[in-house]
């Protein structure tokens, strides 16, 4: 057993969150059994969304969502399975493939043992009080390898790869973004769209307010609207997050 002699990279602070692995904490969640869950930001903590990462024992399965609420899943590792309300197969998923599921649709999603899995929830945010259009909503399934990079800002050795289509309909985001080892966003950003941040591969230092911090796959973070953010890449391999962001609709 290794004794942290209380250390941790971990770091609250009022306007982010840096949350590594070794505190992690893993809860049952109701609806939904054989998954363990590791809610990483919450309303609770001023986020307006949900980000969990979603852990599949033996017969493990998550029920469908509440109602109004829109789901989006990465599959980190193993399988998933969403069926349909009437329990047809509607989708496989590897690691790599995300699913997004509209509020309503019913589906749940069923896991392999030993599959863990992105899940970002939120309440979904409807076009029609602010734009008079009616929207129907679909599910989407895509695999990340196959969506196209686009270098950010013209530059080669930072590419997005936009998971979600871009249209007004939905009200968030959901990129990866691959940095080259030394590549950098090539601003501090701040902005009033808030994040939520996993570490897929690689590592670096990410500036969130006024604190610089080594980061590195596995690692969570959470920043609030208007949070100070910068991320550089250290390392001979390259770094590259998954970051959902909300997303096209106006805040009054
Ligand atoms: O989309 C974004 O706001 C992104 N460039 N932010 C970030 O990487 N911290
Ligand atoms: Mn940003």
């Amino acid at each position: 057993m290794l004794f942290h002699l209380g250390e941790t990279r971990s770091s609250l602070k009022t306007d982010h969150l840096l949350q590594t692995p070794d505190t992690f904490i893993r809860t049952p969640l109701a609806g939904s059994p054989n998954v363990d869950f590791i809610v990483h930001t919450a309303p609770r903590i001023g986020a307006g969304f949900t980000q969990m990462t979603v852990e599949f024992r033996e017969g493990g399965r998550l029920g469908a969502a509440s109602e109004g609420i829109e789901r989006f899943l990465y599959v980190l590792e193993g399988s998933l399975t969403a069926e349909t309300e009437a329990g047809a197969l509607a989708h496989a998923l590897a690691a790599g493939d995300f699913l997004y599921l509209p509020p309503g649709c019913g589906y749940s999603v069923s896991g392999a043992a030993g599959s863990r899995a992105v899940l970002i929830e939120k309440r979904y945010q409807n076009l029609n009080s602010q734009v008079n259009h009616e929207v129907k909503l679909e599910v989407i399934a895509g695999r990340e390898s196959e969506t196209n990079p686009e270098p950010l800002g013209g530059d080669p050795d930072l590419l997005v790869r936009r998971l979600m289509p871009d249209g007004l309909e939905w009200d968030f985001a959901v990129n990866t973004m691959t940095y080259a080892p030394g590549a950098a966003l090539s601003q501090v950003e701040i902005h009033v769209m808030e994040h939520g941040l996993l570490m897929l591969e690689g590592g670096g230092i990410y500036r969130l307010g006024d604190s610089w911090y080594p980061v590195m796959a596995g690692d969570f973070i959470w920043m609030a609207p208007y949070c100070p953010q910068w991320f550089g890449a250290i390392g001979k391999t390259p770094a590259k997050y998954l970051i959902y962001k909300d997303w096209y609709r106006h805040l009054l």
